[in-house]
């Protein structure tokens, strides 16, 4: 079951994905070497591209990617959040549909066919939702839960939009939904952010269920208070914002791809090595820098050395 609004009615689930279409998946990580080998595995081979972006780890989650996916693309972001760090995966994708997914073992890559039927099937953005029917979550605190209903309702009010769960991190789109979902916050409230912006921007969106479980080893950086309220800023900006200066002052996201033949374990940039801001390659390594704004070089050397 799914719930759509947007230009049409809603999809089903039985569209065999293209020839010619590209799915680029986002996975933000941060310490999350011990829940790689479960997510990374069940990842279904319609996936094209994985991009994990590496948010400062000081464990071996980069060298347990590459281990078990040596083809996967390594983003170093070079400032901290989940939300900077799928912004840095959006730029950085090339796949006609990009679906973000945490590292945690939560959301499960097996759903994830189901977010790119939905897309085929003529809508603009699939979110994932716990609370639809067919969805769950043992993941989710009854705080987190109240706050997200709260929220949730908040948004659907302002911005007259039907959304069953604002606060989760499991969703695909089409690339040209880019620029209608500029990524400006950093942390936890990205997701509002993006929904919250889709649904300004007219795009044609679908819920589909989804089952949340609990992360399988180590603990969530979210702060229910603190993440809560930086929720709760980003509905009451976006509501009083045009989108004239929603766009005003906004900054690309910053960040370097780690060489193909850099285990990176515990790696990462200094902060005054010039990076990236688009999807240009950063380093010069891995193809050929094409003109733009702010191609970055990173010495091959220190690819792989300590964490900093
Ligand atoms: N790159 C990066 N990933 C992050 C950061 N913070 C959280 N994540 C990842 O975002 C996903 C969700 O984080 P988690 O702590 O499980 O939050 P929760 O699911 O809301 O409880 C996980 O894959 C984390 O590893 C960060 O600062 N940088
Ligand atoms: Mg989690």
């Amino acid at each position: 079951m799914t719930a759509a609004w947007g230009n049409e009615e809603s999809a089903s689930f039985d569209v065999a994905k293209p020839e010619g279409v590209s799915i680029s998946l986002v996975i933000p990580a941060l310490n999350e070497a011990a829940n790689l080998p479960h997510v990374l595995t069940r990842i279904p081979p319609i996936v094209d591209e994985v991009l994990l972006v590496d948010g400062h780890s000081v464990d071996d989650t980069i060298a347990v990617a590459r281990a078990i996916r040596p083809e996967i693309r390594v983003l170093l972001q070079r400032s901290r959040g989940k939300g900077d760090a799928l912004a840095c995966g959006f730029a950085a994708a090339t796949g006609d549909i990009i679906v973000m997914l945490d590292a945690d073992g939560s959301t499960d890559p097996a759903e994830l066919p189901r977010f790119v039927d939905a897309l085929l099937d003529g809508n603009d953005f699939a979110k994932g939702s716990r609370f639809l029917e067919g969805g769950h979550s043992t993941d989710i605190t009854p705080v987190r839960a109240t706050g997200n209903r709260l929220l949730n309702m908040a948004v659907n009010v302002l911005f007259r939009t039907r959304y069953t769960d604002l606060c989760y991190g499991y969703n695909a789109f089409w690339r040209r939904c880019l620029p209608h979902m500029p990524v400006t916050r950093s942390g936890f409230e990205v997701e509002t952010l993006i929904h919250i912006r889709i649904a300004r921007a007219g795009l044609r969106v679908t819920e589909i269920p989804s089952i949340e479980y609990e992360r399988i080893h180590g603990e969530s950086k979210l702060n229910a208070a603190r993440d809560g309220v930086r929720a709760l800023s980003v509905i009451i900006r976006e509501r009083l914002s045009s989108r004239r200066r929603m766009r005003r002052g906004e900054s690309a996201p910053q960040y370097i791809e780690l060489p193909a033949t850099a285990n990176g374990n515990g790696f990462h940039p200094p902060t005054d090595v010039p990076v990236a801001t688009d999807n240009r390659l950063s380093h010069g390594l891995l193809a050929e820098p094409r003109p733009g704004p702010e191609i970055a070089t990173l010495d091959p050397a220190s690819a792989g050395g300590p964490a900093v």
